[in-house]
């Protein structure tokens, strides 16, 4: 990506292009989505411990649920809100927030994310007192986030956090460039926030840097954030480059900074509710664990970091963006993520060279896009599946975590599992089909292996569900209809009386 070079006929940092999304905020952005008919609001008293996470899971097993917003928090004595699922399974919700078509396809959506997430637009200033995050500003011993509705999302959570769908900004002290990242915040105290950012992450790196000089390192965190910083600030893009460029390049319009309180990162103008604070050397505390994507608890307790918050920012009924971490559909790491992932591993493919690759996807119901990875070509010589299996196992976009590889023939749709099932019943033979790589790139969070000391270590199975490509010649011909009775049926179709509309074909018998 970083050799895409973007012009735009307005200046980079001036203003909205011609695709600029209209939203300039949570609530714009709510208020299209209210339109679409995607947004709940519960209005009944609900208790932000267990039973709104309660509520958000059970509302959306279904796999189509609305954003849900709870405007009623019991304990809340600051007419705060809390917005759950915000984006989740919905395709929907996404294309809204980044102005492309709702109706597209994923396979669609995931092409058009290609071409916005290589867009850079970097941030503008506005003045302070024109920013809507600063309608109260609290310094001090003003700042009590207990006044606030904390969401407990599992029973065996390690408190409350008011930070999961959340973005934090830090700074690298050599570069000036700003991070953000979305990483969890446990309340400990009024005024006093666990940090957890595991290793390598930019936000981690960053407080290094700023600890070994003997400094604290400063911190600001967005607990009610517009969805694209959210989305952008998930997404892991090279240490060197600032989120905030790729999030207005994704919408077209600058991100709207102003200037803090105490510390000299800036705010996001138009968020709901920020924090300002710093991280001390030493200044830690036990955190966690947290019910994670995964499905499962994550890490053990452990002592983390704690930020000191000096200074508080909000709107009045200022919303909580939070993010229940669960398995699919209900996890906020959902549609979003598992196109923006599908997207860059098509970037690296593409990147690599890798020919003939027509479609890649990671379902979001593999632990939120993480564990499995599918991927169509159209085959053009011998070991070419093989070659792409080998290529986007180990691709950087598609490498941590993935356990399931599995390439198909380029009529089959790896967005459809339903065709992917298919594939791999009738055109793979295990015995030849299947390789295993071995003490792959994982994470602490995969509980399938034991001791977890082995766990950072991973394997991953590369699945050739194509045709065999030394048979290819006299492979059976699918069964496909022939396109001129297909037409005729789809120009029937009302006189049938048929419900829905007729199914899209694109490969038919060859005439
Ligand atoms: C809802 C949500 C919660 C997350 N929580 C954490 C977390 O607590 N700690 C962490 O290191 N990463 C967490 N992540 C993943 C990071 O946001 C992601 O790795 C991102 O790339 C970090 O930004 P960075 O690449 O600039 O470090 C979370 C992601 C989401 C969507
Ligand atoms: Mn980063």
């Amino acid at each position: 990506m970083e050799e895409f070079v973007f012009t735009r006929t307005v200046g980079a940092t001036s203003g909205p292009n011609s695709r600029a999304v209209a939203c300039r905020d949570l609530r714009d952005w709510l208020e299209l989505v209210e339109a679409a008919g995607e947004l709940k609001r519960v209005t009944a008293p609900v208790d932000p411990s267990e039973e709104l996470s309660a509520i958000t899971y059970m509302a959306t097993r279904g796999g189509t649920a609305p954003a849900l917003l709870f405007d009623n928090l019991v304990g809340d004595r600051f007419s705060a809100r809390i917005l759950s699922n915000m984006l989740g399974a919905s395709k929907e919700r996404y294309a809204l927030a980044v102005g492309l078509d709702p109706t597209l396809s994923t396979t669609d959506m995931i092409a058009a994310t290609r071409e916005i997430m290589k867009q850079r637009l970097a941030p503008v200033q506005v003045d302070k007192s024109a920013a809507p995050v600063n309608e109260i500003v609290l310094r001090g011993d003003e700042v009590d986030l207990t006044a606030f509705p904390v969401p407990k999302f599992w029973p065996g959570d390690g408190g409350g956090y008011i930070g999961t769908g959340d973005v934090t900004f830090t700074r690298d002290p050599q570069s000036g460039r700003i991070n953000v990242g979305v990483y969890r915040q446990m309340v400990h105290g009024p005024a006093r926030v666990g940090l957890y950012c595991s290793p390598g992450k930019h936000g981690r790196l960053d407080r290094e840097a700023w600890w070994a000089r003997g400094e604290p390192c400063e911190v600001v965190a967005a607990y009610g954030i517009d969805p694209v910083l959210f989305m952008v600030g998930a997404q892991a893009f090279s240490s060197g480059e600032s989120e905030l460029d790729v999030a207005g390049g994704m919408m077209g319009r600058p991100v709207e900074l102003t200037e803090a309180e105490y510390v000299g990162l800036p705010i996001p103008a138009n968020a709901e509710l920020v924090v300002e604070g710093l991280l001390h050397p030493g200044d830690s505390a036990m955190e966690g664990p947290l019910g994670e994507f995964t499905g499962y608890y994550g890490n053990e307790r452990s002592m983390q970091p704690v930020m000191e918050i000096k200074a508080g920012h909000c709107r009045r009924s200022p919303i909580i963006t939070a993010a229940l971490m669960a398995n699919y559909p209900s996890c906020e790491i959902g549609s979003y993520y598992a196109i923006m992932r599908s997207a860059r591993i098509l970037d690296d493919l593409q990147r690599i060279g890798v020919p003939g690759v027509v479609a890649a996807y990671s379902h979001p119901a593999a632990a939120s896009g993480w564990g499995m990875v599918i991927v169509s070509l159209k085959q053009q010589y011998p070991g070419h599946a093989a070659q792409a299996l080998a290529v986007t196992a180990q691709c950087p976009a598609a490498a941590y975590f993935t356990k399931w590889i599995i390439a198909v023939d380029e009529d089959v749709d790896p967005t459809d599992f339903n065709q992917v099932m298919w594939a791999l019943s009738t055109r793979c033979n295990p015995v030849d089909d299947l390789d295993i790589l071995k003490n792959t790139w994982s994470t602490g969070l995969d509980p399938s292996q034991f001791p977890p000391e082995a766990r950072p270590f991973g394997s991953k199975a590369l699945i050739n569900a194509c045709k065999p490509y030394r048979h290819i010649k006299q492979f059976p011909q699918s069964t496909l209809l022939r396109r001129s009775t297909y037409e005729r049926v789809v120009a029937r179709w009302s006189e049938l009386a048929l419900s829905g509309s007729p199914p899209r074909l694109s490969t038919f018998h060859p005439e």
